[in-house]
């Protein structure tokens, strides 16, 4: 049984970056969808005992087109709304920057944090259409950024990298609040980053 991350925070906490409707519509209906039509798919298709990520990295296996497009469809929906939403805590609470050895790659690889945040931000903000603004790390320690249309993610796309960050850039994310301002959204979303959840995906 798929579940969905539990908040860190009531739905009016991530105020105002993000507005008490869209955490009420972005987690109690669209992730919800989500992880119910997944849940129904992963048992039609015989594949509830396995996790979320080895189904959607072996979707050849699924002969059924509808049910192979279901599954990368909802299957992505309801794990990258895990993967955001677990990273996300209120401004006054969240870790406002990486430390260690997350920190040193950040600083030899994009040569600030503020470098990383820029780039990635820019990333995200020309992703035609839905999809995501990624930070990834490869198995030899490596950061990547990248991003997906719609709800794929590394695991569908079976790209060598696994999430550090994630942004969501879906209308649904942001649209009651900053309109067609997506970029504006993406500034102000940092602020309520926990670093320390990128830390652990990092060094895990
Ligand atoms: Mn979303």
């Amino acid at each position: 049984m798929f579940e969905q991350v539990k908040l860190n925070f009531a739905s009016d906490a991530l105020e105002p970056v993000i507005d008490t409707a869209t955490v009420e519509t972005h987690y109690g209906k669209h992730h919800a969808a989500y992880t119910k039509a997944f849940n129904d798919l992963a048992e039609k298709a015989g594949l509830s005992g396995k996790s979320a990520e080895e189904i959607l990295g072996s979707l050849d296996s699924v002969q059924d087109d509808a049910l192979r497009t279901g599954l990368r469809n909802q299957g992505g929906g309801y794990l990258n709304h895990n993967i955001y939403f677990e990273q996300l805590k209120p401004v006054s609470e969240a870790k406002k920057a990486p430390e260690g050895a997350l920190l040193a790659q950040i600083e030899k690889q994009f040569g600030s944090v503020d470098g990383l945040k820029e780039e990635l931000n820019a990333l995200a903000a020309s992703q035609f259409g839905s999809g995501w603004g990624w930070l990834g790390k490869k198995a030899d320690g490596t950061l990547v950024t990248y991003k997906t249309a719609n709800q794929d993610n590394n695991y569908s796309l079976n790209m060598d990298v696994t999430p550090v960050l994630t942004l969501d850039v879906w209308e649904h994310a942001y649209y009651l609040k900053y309109r067609n301002l997506r970029a504006d959204y993406l500034k102000a979303l940092w602020d309520l980053i926990d670093w320390s959840v990128a830390e652990a995906r990092y060094n895990a």
